[in-house]
């Protein structure tokens, strides 16, 4: 991987020899030799484990294998030969480690023992298993209350292990389940829960093989879930409209080169992906998708025959609500707020009529913003119109990330569980779960703050990283009695730890899971629903890992003693027991074992993609508001009128996993060998009076917590075509800037991709920076 620092326009397809070459260097790098073929052909196969990248679904599970690039390095990075061992702790306070980046930390390669901070030589140091799990024992039980601790889940939990921790966790007493969902698809599930009766996606593959027009919101597919444009380019080429929104041009959505065509790999040729590509002000898609509604009821009044008027008498309520709503709604403010013309916002009406299936995709640019429910409801409101839920090549699809993060919201790591799930917790083990909800993510760094929260697990995830306002996340963190993290990798938060701290090395999919009763494969739900199996075929990267479900089974027996009745040892000699526990809880997950048994797996049943509506009317609801104004960035603007105030989103490279950073380069972007950078177009520099290449420092504005200063230092400006106004930069190196208390309504999500900032020319640390622009 070169580190050579530069900035170069691409002009090649997404995909293609580039893909395949960057593949190459990721297995050189971890070390990983022929056995690396064998270990990336295994990935999404019937008798291998699921791709750790993303939760798109695969295509076929009986015969081909799908190159992913993005996959592969996934699965590179937890295959690495490199380890992370207790002479290297031995080698390094942990003061020391903590003034490392994060790409250093996790280049450091797979934990090998289970550790646990000694704050006399400042280092992590062995600890046993028995012993470690009698620590978190001690201090969960000398909490007064329960709900002093918090237990953290990122997505890459499997079924079992999630189904294990709920249990235990609320066996214990505390719904204080903060999850990587509450930070990404949080509102996909808030509004459509309330206006479908389900929080997830009704589509599946073969729906994208039906649609005549397929709607892309805020989502970078070729770099985040590149499977998916194996999808898009067939569907382009059978004659599908592809409509792109997104402030930023992304190469991923323009070409493509599968690496896969051998045709394609020898011409150097590549497909189009978009037939529209909208560059909108970042967060003006409500305004878009409510542009496009109107443009609907406007020649369906002309024209008639363009709403469906049969299913929307017969599926729904609220429209004439939302009909008078989008009258009132002038163009000018559509315009305005989108950053987009009539012309083009009725173009992209036009190809939503005229398409009599359509899909709508959306990912984090529609998430993380303050208006994400509103934005969402927006989407489903224009979907309902012309009936495209619950019909072949039709629906909504939220685009998850993390490869279980839906299976693990299906499985209770929910802060707010559903009563029913709590009734049937209560009637299967005979015990009380708690009924008051728990925290979410930025509720848990509140509450920790507030000193309320004491303990802090981590079951994977980089909470330390992947959470807003850095340095009070960070506070948060140290100011815990105990933090525990159990990891793969070193990384951020395991060097911003409590007083005590323990780090326990666990399994990856990659690897033999071994328990007593043989060999033993987990269950993940993927982004449309589908159950299927995961096998490991490595060797573990260390005899002293244990699994993730053994690590919850043991933490629990040591927590709950007599107190519990669930046989927890027991369970994990054998996931198939586990798995039947899941299926007496849950009635979704009946013949569990036998189904999950099949190659590919099976679906879980989605209500509204069969036209069942589980909402309290029992029709899916149309939402109608107003568009919320003014929003932060309009606040920001007025309080500094003197100034040019941006809009900075947060996003991710080409070359990282969230907070795992794999190398320094963004192909599709141009950029090679740094991440300190920020795009803005080529008119906003000169207006500035700045050049590419120059260093900024980049100053949030926000008006709610008295002036507390938000700033991060030394990133050099990138041209690039981003819609005018807006900056887009690399996310978490960005945290710092976003505060605790922007969130999304009604979500709680973080506003990751709408904060307002001023550039000012850079200055180090301290000193002082004169306005640009003011
Ligand atoms: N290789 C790889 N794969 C991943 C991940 C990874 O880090 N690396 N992460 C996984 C996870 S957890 C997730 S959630 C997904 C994330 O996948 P994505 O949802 O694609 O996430 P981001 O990279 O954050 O950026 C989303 C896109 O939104 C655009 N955008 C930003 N603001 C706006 C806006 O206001 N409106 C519109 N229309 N667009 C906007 C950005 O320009 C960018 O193209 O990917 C998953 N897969
Ligand atoms: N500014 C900004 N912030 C964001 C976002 C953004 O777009 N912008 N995106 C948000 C989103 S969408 C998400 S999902 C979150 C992600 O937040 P997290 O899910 O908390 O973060 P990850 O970086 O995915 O976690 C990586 C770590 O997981 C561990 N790990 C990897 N595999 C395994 C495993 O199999 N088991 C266990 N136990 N551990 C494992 C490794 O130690 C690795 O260091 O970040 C959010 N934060
Ligand atoms: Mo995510």
């Amino acid at each position: 991987m070169s580190s050579e620092q530069k900035i170069t326009l691409y002009r090649g397809p997404a995909g293609g020899w580039g893909a395949l070459s960057s593949v190459k260097d990721a297995l050189l790098h971890h070390g990983i030799p022929v056995k690396g073929a064998r270990t990336l052909l295994s990935a999404n196969q019937p008798e291998g484990f699921d791709c750790p990248g993303c939760a798109w679904p695969d295509r076929n599970p009986h015969s081909t294998f799908e190159f992913c690039e993005n996959g592969a390095k996934a699965v590179a990075a937890e295959a690495t030969a490199r380890r992370a061992t207790p002479e290297f702790f031995a080698r390094h306070t942990v003061t020391e480690l903590a003034a490392q980046s994060d790409f250093w930390l996790e280049e450091q390669g797979r934990l090998t023992h289970p550790l646990r901070y000694d704050a006399a030589s400042d280092r992590y140091v062995p600890i046993g298993w028995d012993e470690a799990f009698a620590l978190i024992a001690r201090h969960l039980n000398a909490l007064a209350d329960p709900d002093q601790a918090i237990f953290y889940t990122s997505g890459r939990t499997s079924n079992e292990a999630a189904f294990l921790y709920q249990l235990f966790v609320r066996q214990f007493g505390t719904n204080n389940f903060p999850d990587c969902s509450n930070m990404c698809h949080e509102p996909s599930g808030v509004a459509m829960r309330a206006q479908l009766g389900t929080g997830k996606g009704t589509v599946t593959l073969a729906d994208f093989e039906q649609a005549d027009a397929i709607f892309i919101f805020g989502q970078n597919p070729g770099t985040n879930h590149p499977r998916m444009l194996g999808e898009l380019r067939a569907a382009h080429r059978r004659g599908a409209r592809i409509v792109s929104f997104n402030p930023l041009r992304e190469r991923g959505l323009e070409r493509f080169a599968d690496p896969q065509d051998k045709r394609q790999m020898a011409t150097l040729g590549s497909s189009p992906i978009s037939t529209h590509y909208f560059q909108l002000r970042v967060g003006g898609d409500l305004a878009a998708v409510t542009a496009m509604a109107k443009h609907v009821l406007e020649v369906h009044r002309e024209r008639g025959g363009v709403l469906d008027e049969a299913f929307i008498a017969e599926h729904t309520t609220g429209f004439e609500a939302l009909a008078a709503q989008l009258a009132a709604t002038p163009w000018r403010v559509l315009e305005e707020e989108s950053g987009l013309s009539e012309g083009q916002l009725r173009a992209a009406g036009e190809v939503y009529c005229k398409a009599e299936r359509v899909i709508a995709c959306w990912g984090m640019g529609i998430t993380q913003h303050k208006h994400a429910v509103a934005t969402i409801e927006a989407i489903v409101n224009l979907l309902l119109l012309r009936g495209n839920i619950g019909r072949p090549g039709a629906g909504p699809c939220p685009v998850r990330g993390h490869s279980n993060v839906q299976g693990d919201r299906t499985m209770g790591i929910w802060e707010s569980p559903p009563p029913a799930l709590l009734d049937r917790l209560e009637a299967v083990y005979g015990f009380a779960p708690p009924r008051a909800p728990g925290v979410d993510t930025v509720g848990a760094i509140h509450h920790m703050l507030a000193g309320r929260g004491r303990v802090f697990i981590g079951m994977g995830g980089n909470f330390a990283a992947a959470t807003p306002d850095t340095p009070l996340a960070w506070k948060a963190l140290r100011q815990c009695a105990l933090t525990v993290h159990v990891a793969t990798k070193l990384n951020r938060s395991h060097v911003v730890h409590g007083r005590e701290a323990l780090l326990l090395p666990c399994l990856g999919r990659t690897e033999v899971d071994l328990q007593a009763g043989g060999p033993q494969g987990v269950t993940v739900e993927d982004s449309m629903s589908m159950v299927h199996i995961s096998q490991g075929i490595n060797p573990p990267a260390s005899p002293h890992l244990l699994s993730e479900p053994a690590i919850v089974a043991r933490m629990a027996a040591a927590t709950l003693g007599a107190r519990s009745r669930v046989p927890w040892g027991w369970l994990v000699e054998d996931y198939a027991r586990i798995r039947d526990e899941i299926e007496k809880v849950f009635p979704d997950f009946h013949d569990f074992n036998q189904r999950v048994a099949v190659p590919g797996g099976f679906r879980l049943r989605n209500t509204a993609s069969e036209r069942v509506w589980a909402t309290p009317s029992g029709r899916a609801q149309f939402a109608a508001h107003a568009l919320p104004l003014p929003t932060p960035a309009h606040r920001a603007r007025a309080q500094n009128p003197a100034r040019q105030v941006f809009t900075l989103l947060s996003m991710r490279s080409h070359d990282q996993y969230n907070t795992t950073i794999y190398g320094l380069n963004d192909r599709y972007r141009g950029v090679h060998g740094q991440r300190q950078v920020v795009f803005i177009h080529a008119e906003d520099l000169r207006a500035l009076g700045l050049r590419a290449g120059e260093l900024v420092d980049i100053h949030a504005l926000w008006d709610e917590d008295g002036g507390h200063e938000r700033c991060v230092r030394g990133f050099r400006l990138v041209a690039y075509d981003i819609a005018r106004g807006n900056l887009a930069a690399y996310y978490p190196e960005t945290n710092p800037l976003v505060p605790l208390s922007a969130v999304a309504d009604g979500a709680g999500t973080p506003t990751c991709k709408s904060i307002p900032v001023l550039l000012l020319p850079h200055r180090a640390a301290g000193g002082a920076a004169s306005r640009v622009g003011a």
